[in-house]
């Protein structure tokens, strides 16, 4: 097992579109999934898409548990439907130091395949709906920044890229973590 780096905004590698995973059930995936686990763990995530870690599979992880004890890992994640509007505080591990109120289905039914290959299809809401659309925009190359308003999502644009070219320090991963908790 290892910890991967994460990318950080304005990397270029955060924003195509990652590719389905067309081989189940093999070691190399799930060697991929424990090293994404064990990076979002230490860096106090509740999720991370492989696309944040240079990645390129529609792969995910999560742990929105309070113990941090219940990693989940999604292969292909599709969002079915989307009921309702729910607005919640998000963060970032790819985006540093900054977390900010993004509004998203409240209710959602998705469907994905489990590391052996079985399919997982359910409704879920809360903060585990939130997180599963949040990393689902990652493998379609988005970030939670450009669902805010258009001014403020380029004043924050802006503000970031800034903020890289003067080489400010990585994010804090417990800014990310005291915004979700
Ligand atoms: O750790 C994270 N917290 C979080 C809080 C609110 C909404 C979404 C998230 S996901 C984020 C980890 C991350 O960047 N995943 O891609
Ligand atoms: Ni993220």
């Amino acid at each position: 097992m290892s910890t991967l780096e994460i990318l950080q905004f304005p990397d270029p590698g955060l924003r195509h579109r990652a590719r389905p995973v067309v081989e189940l059930d093999t070691a190399a995936l799930r060697g991929q999934a424990q090293d994404m686990l064990e990076t979002m763990y230490s860096a106090s995530g509740i999720g991370l898409a492989a696309i944040q870690v240079g990645i390129d599979k529609r792969l995910i992880v999560m742990d929105i548990s309070e113990d941090r004890g219940n990693p989940v890992v999604l292969v292909n994640p599709e969002l079915l439907v989307r009921k309702g509007r729910r607005s919640m505080t998000e963060g970032c591990l790819s985006v540093p130091d900054y977390t900010d109120t993004v509004e998203r289905a409240d209710r959602i039914r998705y469907r994905a395949l489990k590391l052996d290959g079985s399919p997982v299809e359910e409704w879920c809401d809360g903060l585990l709906a939130t997180c599963i659309q949040h990393e689902i925009d990652h493998l379609d190359g988005r970030l939670f920044i450009d669902r805010l308003s258009l001014l403020k999502s380029r004043r924050v644009r802006k503000k970031l890229e800034k903020a890289h070219r003067s080489g400010v320090p990585q994010p804090l991963p417990a800014g990310v973590q005291s915004a979700v908790l």
